[in-house]
């Protein structure tokens, strides 16, 4: 894969500048057209609530506090949520995916985090639960929660991504929900990994930290000791109240950048050996057969990616003008380190505005001003993360890897804008 070249960062602004005179007066053309003909103008209207009215939500006093104890979105938002598979069975074995489409910043809600379960979403008592801490260590030890909120603190944004985000043999979804919305990102709360280990006292000979679920599947997943003692956490809270019970409730494992799968929820063990268990889900899944027959396991880190995701698929570009192309680009390796945009099917490329901070294993938000003429276009965003890798084509990435596996898929993913504005999947 080849490196595309720098493109001047003053293009970017001094474009924007006039991109966005050019479609503040556009934009008030078309308000004033649509003003009269939309469906949603008009029903503004019936009620009289449009200026120079006064709206009839100040005409008597809002509604009381207390009627909401725990907030909820406004009840206009309603169709903002979780993205689940309609025509696969969601029960035992499980996937809701954050409608990445309709999110800005670069944190996900609690209530949209994305999530993947293979044994239901066990009903944990905090008082009844306990961390199991045995093999390879000089005490085992068995924590309550209060003991685990004893140790010292931490708080870290880090973004969780399924491997299978989207199956290979599936590219077909329509909007980047469909396509990457087993993602998301939080601020996590918790204690360091480490710090419990060593507690616990680790023995010569310690490899590996093999990590048990309480849920029915007893997921289990084998971490590697480097990992453990760096910065791997036992998460209790995510973005400032405990865990959300379909993320783990009370007590989750976060390895950052490593694949969500191991990343165990409803943590209850803690077993330290010399070799991986070999679960399940390290062997039969989660990993990709290869054209030579050989298997790849074992890949922990997720690799570079991105996605535009306003304009997206599913969207409508209702009028030429100025638009801010929008989108999410992370890595498990680190710090993006650039993000280029393509508007022309990939002939050129400009390099996006990063929204700061940029951190390491936390979703970042690009961004590039963008007129868009009317002609139909494909955009795309490609990733450069700071070890220099970057995100490769889905042709790229067949030609790597064949076609015969389904997790780990970090293509591009273009997005087509058809001449009525219509926007669609252009890999499907
Ligand atoms: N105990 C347990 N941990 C689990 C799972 C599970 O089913 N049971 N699913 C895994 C998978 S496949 C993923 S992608 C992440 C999903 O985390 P989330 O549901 O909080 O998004 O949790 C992982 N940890
Ligand atoms: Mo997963």
């Amino acid at each position: 894969m080849t490196k595309p070249p720098d493109i001047d960062r003053n293009v970017g602004s001094a474009s924007r500048r006039r991109f966005l005179r050019e479609g503040s007066a556009l934009l008030g053309g078309a308000v004033i057209a649509g003003g009269l003909a939309g469906s949603e103008a008009r029903a503004a209207e019936n009620t009289g609530n449009l200026p120079p009215n006064v709206p009839e939500w100040m005409k008597t006093p809002g509604d009381p506090m207390g009627t909401q104890p725990y907030g909820a979105p406004s009840p206009f938002e309603k169709d903002v949520i979780k993205n689940v598979s309609k025509t696969l069975p969601q029960y035992l074995s499980a996937s809701g995916r954050t409608p990445l489409q309709d999110l800005d910043g670069i944190i996900t809600p609690n209530g949209l985090f994305y999530e993947r379960h293979h044994g239901g979403v066990p009903t944990i008592d905090p008082a009844q639960h306990r961390l199991m801490l045995n093999g390879l260590v000089d005490r085992p030890l068995i924590f309550t929660m209060d003991d685990i909120r004893r140790f010292p603190s931490e708080s870290h944004i880090y973004f969780l991504e399924c491997s299978g985000n989207p199956e290979y043999k599936k590219p077909y979804g329509k909007t980047a929900s469909d396509l990457v919305g087993l993602l998301s990102c939080a601020e996590w709360t918790g204690v360091s990994l480490k710090l419990v280990l060593q507690e616990a006292g680790l023995q010569p000979g310690a490899k590996w930290v093999v990590a048990e679920g309480a849920d029915s599947a007893a997921m289990t997943r084998s971490i590697p000791i480097e990992k453990c003692l760096d910065d791997a956490m036992l998460a209790y809270s995510q973005n400032g109240e405990r865990l959300r019970p379909q993320q783990g409730y009370p007590l989750r494992l976060l390895v950052p950048g490593f694949e969500g799968n191991m990343n165990v929820k409803w943590l209850r063990r803690l077993h330290v050996t010399a070799e991986p268990a070999y679960s399940r889900e390290e062997t039969s899944k989660y990993t990709d057969p290869m054209p030579n027959g050989t298997a790849r396991e074992f890949t922990f880190y997720m690799e570079a990616k991105s996605i535009i995701t306003r304009p997206s698929g599913g969207q409508r570009l209702t009028a030429p003008g100025f638009r801010e192309i929008s989108g999410i680009a992370w890595t498990g390796r680190g710090k993006v380190s650039r993000v280029d945009v393509s508007v022309d099917d990939g002939k050129s490329w400009q390099q996006a505005q990063l929204q700061e901070p940029v951190l390491t294993r936390a979703l970042t938000r690009f961004r590039l001003p963008w007129h868009w003429d009317g002609k139909p276009a494909v955009i795309q965003s490609r990733a450069i993360d700071e070890t220099g890798y970057v995100q490769p084509t889905l042709a790229e990435l067949l030609a790597v890897r064949g076609d015969n596996y389904v997790y780990h898929n970090n293509a591009i993913w273009p997005w087509r804008i058809a001449e009525d504005g219509e926007i669609t999947n252009a890999n499907a």
